[in-house]
């Protein structure tokens, strides 16, 4: 019988101190020294500044390691109901400056750092970020697993392990380039793989009848190849907890090393060969956001994390002696997206094939097991998989569909009677043109709860995408709207306004956003905005500087800085933003001493490599730039900058630097949008359309605090259906007009009349997000914009009254709301060993 270790400290009543738990600051230079020495085999003379930041990354992870082998004890010893977030993307951000937060030990080793001649900034920087994720998705992604360890809720966030993340961007010659995110390239001090979890995983083959002990028919799936997944974990610690929850990411592997048949034919490179194609599953995150590519590599992805989601949780079920059939109490899995819903089916797989479970009470717990986010109503984002492709990888699968979706339209007709037509809009098989397996479908008749993600969009996906579900089971249905976490996008991007806030009402507000509404007695305090203008302008230094460093244009911090950062999309309308800068540009042109509100209008994002037009959008943006920047007419009364690399690292001084938000997307196409509450919360405004949470952003801040423009949803269908003629617009408004010829002309493009013709054909012929239309109300909001900017006292009294008001827009809220309405889970504090023996 071996012994259970004792945890560290339990009896020898030092483990304050302790060299690898203790905060003091003398303790954390001693322990950072230590690990520069055995971690990284350097001595300070021949550290490099990464060795540094390694050195100090250890002694961070150190001080989780106790809070995380904690938590997992506890969790096992009370068989805690756990949440599982499938997701296919993680946008993580840089875990240190998180970590040093959320330990509470920030000061601290700023003072270690500095007092071995060492700066934390220098170091914080030399994180290279986990970029395995495309943008808003990804990011809530990372969002919800800080609240939900915050809040001290078990979790489990399961995901791939991609080796190459979200391609870096380069910017040359105006053109988007992309370079591939080698993140693991000098190693990963914050993961720790996992070997003797790993789960083989099977594609291919054929599916036959067999009678099992008992006499009765069952089905067996063999495979053509399996794949081993190798999960690596990450801690994920809570806001001042001792909560640390698990991000378990899997990498493909081949089930050996080689082929010995093969190689002992003599077919070396056959033999490797295997090898090779099975690490090719987790090498790339496919980079398109928000459009759906039926690739069989995707699918393969998909279904790889998947299944060794659920038969880890298979295995955490045996190992806590827990009955199969109470799977559904131990976990609420949830969905994000429909990127995980074949796990409705592999679970039913796993349940009836590999367990031997009967249909009924398998489907009964499945459906009590998920729940399913949406996330999008575009269309090109729905994602179907023809049923060539599904059945060749993932044949016993289909069958399981098949019977789901016999037993499912059988229901239906059982409730609306035999209309065809509405079992055909149904159906989890599409047959209109080819066939093509459904996902949202699958996902929708798999799960209990459905949600959108702001209240418009989960409104418009019961009246048109999910219409149909929402006629059979209505009760399903739900919203939550989207939140971001006050940690990393407050407390860690802006220390300034962070230690106004505190100063003024303490720190509550860090847990419990909603307290931020008490900063509004100061509202119209003059001290007080005095120094909230003195913080923005020192932001807006900051970010002055890293733009002279990275793209060399230099701008006046006194400028009104007006911001849209986010991925590329002809949806979000970045090229409307620059029909406005080349509006003031003319503005300024046609009258040289005109006396208007000087402007900075920074750009960053990134565009799917195969998104032609939004890669000419970006090329508009330099171009554009290139000429108002030069211009000495235009001097510091505009600049454009287009900031390259756009990434969590990178956005992080962004949001505490914007005067103006840009959320001018076409009324009913963000879904939420995220990026919008960030900005708010630190005191930008916002500048935006009836679209998203936008809505709900203007309600909490006051409609007189915020800049409405532009069409609703339901007047962009009413234009639709009568008719939508772009050119109309165009022709009848000269400054469009103008700015549109110019465009043409080639006068942003050295004279090349060809390379924006795609993109002005595009507007004038058929604009399908309705720039022409929303082109006017934009300018003549942006005018009220400078107008209200040059009320200096008016202007900090609404950016204060918009910090305040954002407390809904917390993670937090949204993770209570999850907690309570889909997966009825509760907290479990944890407790480290020493503070439950007294003893700490
Ligand atoms: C969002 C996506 C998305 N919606 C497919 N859908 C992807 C779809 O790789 N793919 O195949 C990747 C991403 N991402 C965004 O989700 C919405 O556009 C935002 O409005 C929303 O705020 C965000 C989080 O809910």
């Amino acid at each position: 019988q071996i012994q259970e270790p004792q945890l560290q400290g339990q009896d020898t009543g030092m483990q304050c101190e302790d060299d690898r738990t203790g905060i003091g600051v003398e303790t954390l230079k001693r322990a950072f020294l230590d690990n520069l020495f055995y971690v990284q085999g350097k001595f300070p003379a021949l550290a490099t500044k990464h060795d540094y930041y390694m050195a100090l990354a250890y002694t961070v992870r150190d001080r989780l390691l106790q809070r995380w082998v904690n938590t997992a004890a506890i969790y096992t010893q009370e068989g805690s109901r756990t949440v599982a977030y499938l997701s296919a993307e993680f946008l993580m951000g840089p875990h240190l400056g998180n970590n040093l937060i959320n330990l509470g030990i920030y000061n601290q080793v700023q003072q270690a750092m500095t007092e071995l001649k060492l700066d934390l900034k220098e170091l914080l920087a030399k994180e290279e970020e986990p970029g395995l994720g495309n943008g808003g998705l990804g990011r809530l992604a990372a969002c919800y697993l800080d609240s939900l360890a915050s809040l001290e809720i078990p979790t489990l966030g399961y995901g791939i392990r991609y080796e190459f993340g979200i391609f870096d961007q380069l910017i040359r010659n105006g053109w988007q380039v992309e370079k591939t995110d080698k993140w693991l390239r000098y190693g990963n001090p914050w993961e720790i793989a996992r070997p003797e979890w790993a789960v083989s995983v099977k594609f291919g083959g054929r599916t036959e009848a067999h009678k099992n002990a008992q006499g009765r028919y069952r089905v067996r799936w063999i495979p053509h190849k399996v794949v081993l997944g190798i999960p690596y974990d990450t801690p994920i610690l809570g806001y001042k907890v001792n909560t640390a929850n698990t991000l378990r990411l899997w990498k493909a592997e081949a089930p050996e090393s080689f082929d010995f048949e093969a190689f002992n034919r003599g077919n070396y490179y056959g033999a490797v060969d295997q090898k090779v194609t099975s690490e090719n599953l987790t090498k790339v995150l496919y980079p398109n956001d928000e459009t759906y590519e039926g690739k069989q590599l995707r699918l393969e992805q998909q279904y790889f994390f998947v299944s060794c989601a659920l038969q880890d949780m298979l295995r955490i079920m045996l190992r806590q002696k827990l009955p199969l059939e109470q799977f559904h109490e131990k976990f609420a899995v949830q969905l994000n997206d429909t990127h995980p819903a074949i796990a409705v089916a592999e679970l039913m797989r796993l349940l009836l094939d590999e367990h031997e479970m009967d249909w009924e009470p398998a489907w009964e717990i499945t459906q009590k097991t998920f729940g399913y986010t949406n996330h999008t109503l575009l269309p090109e984002a729905l994602e179907k998989w023809s049923l060539k492709l599904f059945s060749s990888l993932l044949p016993r699968h289909l069958e399981i569909i098949y019977e789901i979706n016999w037993r499912f339209l059988e229901q239906v007709r059982h409730k609306f009677g035999t209309d065809e037509g509405r079992i055909g809009r149904l159906s989890l098989i599409d047959e209109n043109d080819g066939k093509f397996v459904r996902m949202a479908h699958l996902a929708c008749v798999g799960s209990h709860k459905i949600n959108g993600v702001a209240a418009l969009h989960s409104e418009l996906l019961q009246k048109t995408t999910l219409l149909d579900f929402y006629e059979f089971f209505p009760e399903k249905f739900t919203n939550i709207t989207n939140g971001v976490t006050p940690r990393r996008w407050i407390v860690l991007s802006n220390p300034k306004l962070t230690n106004l806030i505190t100063s003024c009402i303490g720190d509550n507000w860090i847990k419990h956003l909603e307290d931020v509404q008490r900063i509004e007695t100061y509202a119209e305090d003059p001290g007080f905005q005095q120094e909230w203008q003195q913080i923005k302008r020192e932001n807006k230094v900051n970010v002055a500087e890293i733009l002279l460093d990275r793209t060399g244009v230099k701008v006046d911090p006194d400028s009104l800085f007006d911001i849209q950062v986010k991925r590329i999309h002809q949806y979000k309308r970045q090229h409307l933003n620059i029909l406005h800068a080349i509006t003031l540009y003319n503005q300024i042109k046609q009258n040289p001493n005109l006396d208007i509100t000087p402007r900075t209008l920074i750009f960053a994002g990134k565009a799917a490599p195969g998104y032609y037009i939004a890669k000419l959008i970006i090329k508009l943006i330099n171009s554009v730039a290139e000429v108002v920047n030069k211009d000495r007419d235009i001097g510091d009364r505009l600049k454009v900058v287009f900031l390259p690399d756009y990434n969590v690292k990178n956005s992080q001084p962004i949001y505490p630097a914007a005067d103006l938000s840009e959320q001018i997307s076409t009324a009913g196409k963000e879904a939420s949008g995220t990026g919008n509450m960030k900005f708010a919360m630190n005191g930008a405004l916002t500048i935006g359309t009836l679209d998203g949470a936008n809505i709900e952003i203007r309600n909490a801040v006051g409609a007189e605090n915020f800049f409405l423009f532009g069409l609703t949803t339901e007047d962009v269908g009413a234009l639709r259906l009568t008719g939508y003629r772009p050119r109309e617009y165009y022709e009848q408004n000269p400054q469009l007009k103008q700015a549109i010829d110019q465009i043409a002309s080639g006068y942003f493009s050295h004279g090349d009349r060809s390379l924006f013709k795609p993109l002005v054909d595009l507007l004038l012929d058929k604009d399908p997000f309705m720039l022409m239309a929303d082109y006017q109300p934009y300018i003549d909001c942006q005018q009220q914009v400078s107008q209200t900017y040059r009320d200096r006292d008016r202007w900090l009294q609404m950016s204060i009254l918009n910090t305040a008001r954002m407390g809904k827009f917390s993670s937090d809220r949204a993770i209570r709301e999850y907690c309570q309405q889909i997966w009825k889970v509760q907290p479990v504090p944890v407790q480290l060993a020493a503070e439950k023996t007294g003893d700490g």
